[in-house]
């Protein structure tokens, strides 16, 4: 009875735990599909640990099998002692030197690809992208390109786009696991690393460093499109005419009520980098509102009239006039209308 219960008690404990694991690795955001550059070398380091690990595994199974079986105590033999060999210069050196040898060659490619991924030497030759992290979203300033921002991050397949990163307030840090390793984003300091896509796709990223309430909906996304396309979608965004008037009279008055009611005064549209809230340049396009709403007009309308339900301790609530619901949905009108180029993460893939 007990054995059966046993038995049971086990498969039950594995089918739970695939349960539970089933929910992590969601596509585009897990390390173990590498589609980037860092995410790719950490894979490799992952494959030659768990081999070595694995081979380090079997043979010390196979000992202990061997062992087990082999001397075992037989009958008639109750006093027998074995032939003792503590001290013995042989297997000591043996056993010393084969655990040195797989350090060795766990350290020599971490250490190498380390320095390798820590390489922004050529940081002048590539697209720089200063980033800075806000609780909790993130704002993206293409230097040298006058274009400010947030959320969605563009950048060229197959080549090395350099971030330089600080953060407004708290420490966080970026994260795009199916692109790269993380990295620290501090307010005193700058950190650069680079990052890499190898194919097009829309990539998800998260703040991986407690900031304070709404930590983990700091997401953001990458969208890698071709080099092509990347020129396409920096010159859309340079053309954009941030006093541009909406073709509808509803998104006109949207446009209205958006310079009323004191969005202006964090929001901007075009290349200004005003960034006390989210660059709004290319609002329409976002794959998500805030980093994490589906972009429809419902949700946008909800997020305007009160974003402290959605994101608890943003620092958008109660710094603006109170909204009619007419008001805000005129502006979500307006805001959805923001679309200035036919590059979006819909087209990469969304
Ligand atoms: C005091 C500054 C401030 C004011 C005023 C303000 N916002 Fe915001 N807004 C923010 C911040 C900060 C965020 C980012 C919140 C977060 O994600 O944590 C934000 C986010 C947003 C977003 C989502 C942006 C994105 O990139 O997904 C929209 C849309 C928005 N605000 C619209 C408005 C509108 C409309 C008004 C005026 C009625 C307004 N905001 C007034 C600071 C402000
Ligand atoms: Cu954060």
């Amino acid at each position: 009875m007990k054995g059966w219960m046993g038995k049971f008690k086990s498969v039950f404990l594995l089918s739970l735990l695939a349960l539970v694991l089933a929910g992590c690795g969601k596509e585009n955001l897990t390390a173990l599909v590498p589609k980037g550059y860092g995410a790719e070398s950490s894979m490799n380091l992952i494959i030659l640990s768990s081999i070595i690990m694995l081979f380090v595994f079997v043979i010390v199974f196979l000992v202990y099998v061997i062992t087990l079986v082999r001397f075992r105590k037989k009958k008639g033999q109750e006093n027998f002692i074995p032939k003792q060999v503590e001290g013995n210069k042989t297997l000591e050196t043996v056993w010393t030197v084969i655990p040195i040898i797989l350090v060795l060659v766990l350290a020599v490619p971490t250490v190498a690809a380390t320095f390798d991924l820590a390489d922004t030497s050529k940081s002048k030759d590539g697209i720089n992208i200063d980033v800075t992290g806000n609780q909790y979203w993130w704002h993206f300033s293409y230097a040298g390109e006058e274009i400010q921002t947030s959320q969605d991050l563009y950048i060229p397949t197959g080549e090395k786009v350099y971030l330089n990163m600080q953060s407004s307030d708290v420490i966080h840090s970026l994260w795009v696991p199916s692109i790269s390793g993380k990295m620290d984003v501090n307010p005193e300091n700058v950190n650069t690393m680079y990052i890499e896509a190898k194919e097009e796709g829309v990539y998800w990223g998260k703040c991986a460093e407690l900031c304070g309430p709404s930590h983990s909906l700091m997401d953001f996304k990458v969208i890698a499109v071709s080099p092509e396309e990347y020129d396409q979608w920096v010159e859309d965004m340079q053309g954009v005419d941030p006093e541009a008037q909406p073709q509808d009279a509803v998104a006109q008055d949207g446009k209205a009520a958006f310079e009323e009611n004191n969005c202006m005064s964090c929001h901007a549209i075009g290349s200004s980098p005003n960034a006390v809230g989210p660059n709004l340049t290319n609002f329409g396009d976002r794959s998500r509102i805030a980093g994490i709403l589906e972009p429809t007009k419902e949700k946008l309308v909800n997020w305007i009239m009160d974003p402290e339900s959605i994101k608890p301790g943003n620092k958008m609530t109660n710094n603006y006039p109170e909204l009619s619901k007419e008001e805000a949905s005129n502006i979500a009108e307006y805001l959805l209308q923001l679309q200035p180029s036919e590059i979006t993460p819909e087209s990469a893939g969304n």
